[in-house]
């Protein structure tokens, strides 16, 4: 996988636009596609999205739209939507699917990642084959994601880091705000992923620019 389709990651699904409805929440993130992000991921949460077929059509259109924007398009947790649809990639946690079992069912060219929350879960992955990233967090306190691990800070952040002997790309996550992008970039993270950053921003282009200028462009 080319890393630098890390550098300007959104993760996003309905539940992180409560007061949209499920339209102006689709027309939202197609709009997102837009702004210059490299990747999207689809992480539907929502309660008016648990039926199937709804959740299919639905990530088929954001599918297309990331397409057309050139933006890879993830799929969190479920390999068989993944599949379904030929995802560009699909994301796990470590309380989700076996990551060798998830790297076993997906074609090769189906980008794998796997977030690691500390040093023990970072040294795990280094042993995993055909891994593609790491998604490494919460490196700060989060409301957005309810069972979220105690934050790393950035020291944390480093130490973990330092643990990532076969240099997989890497992805910080978690509680990531505007004052925080320079700090993370020094530490060598290939990009950021992020919900609210983007989803609450007035505007969401200019905190891209912002990434871009720091990861991507700058370089
Ligand atoms: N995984 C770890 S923290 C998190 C996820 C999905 C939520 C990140 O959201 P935000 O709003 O960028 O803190
Ligand atoms: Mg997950």
């Amino acid at each position: 996988m080319n890393k630098d389709n890390l550098q300007r990651y959104f993760v996003a699904g309905s539940q992180d636009f409560p007061t949209l409805t499920l339209s102006e929440y689709e027309a939202k993130i197609v709009a997102m596609m837009q702004t210059g992000i490299t990747a999207y991921q689809f992480r539907e949460k929502g309660a008016g999205l648990t039926e199937s077929a709804t959740r299919l059509a639905l990530a088929r259109r954001l599918q297309a739209a990331a397409k057309a924007a050139n933006v890879r398009f993830f799929i969190d947790d479920d390999v068989d939507l993944a599949l379904t649809i030929g995802a560009d990639g699909i994301h796990v946690g470590q309380d989700d699917r076996d990551i060798r079992t998830v790297i076993a069912e997906t074609p090769p060219e189906m980008i794998v990642g796997l977030s690691v929350r500390n040093v023990a879960e970072m040294q795990a992955a280094q042993a995993v084959v055909g891994l593609d990233y790491l998604g490494v967090g919460p490196i700060f306190a989060t409301t957005t994601k309810a069972d979220a691990a105690e934050p790393l800070g950035l020291t944390g952040l480093t130490t973990v880091l330092a643990h990532n002997e076969h240099h997989l790309p890497t992805v910080g996550i978690g509680g990531i705000s505007l004052a925080t992008l320079p700090a993370l970039a020094r530490t060598g993270l290939d990009g950021v992923a992020v919900v609210s950053l983007l989803s609450q921003a007035p505007d969401a282009t200019t905190v891209v620019q912002e990434m871009a200028s720091l990861w991507g462009m700058a370089e």
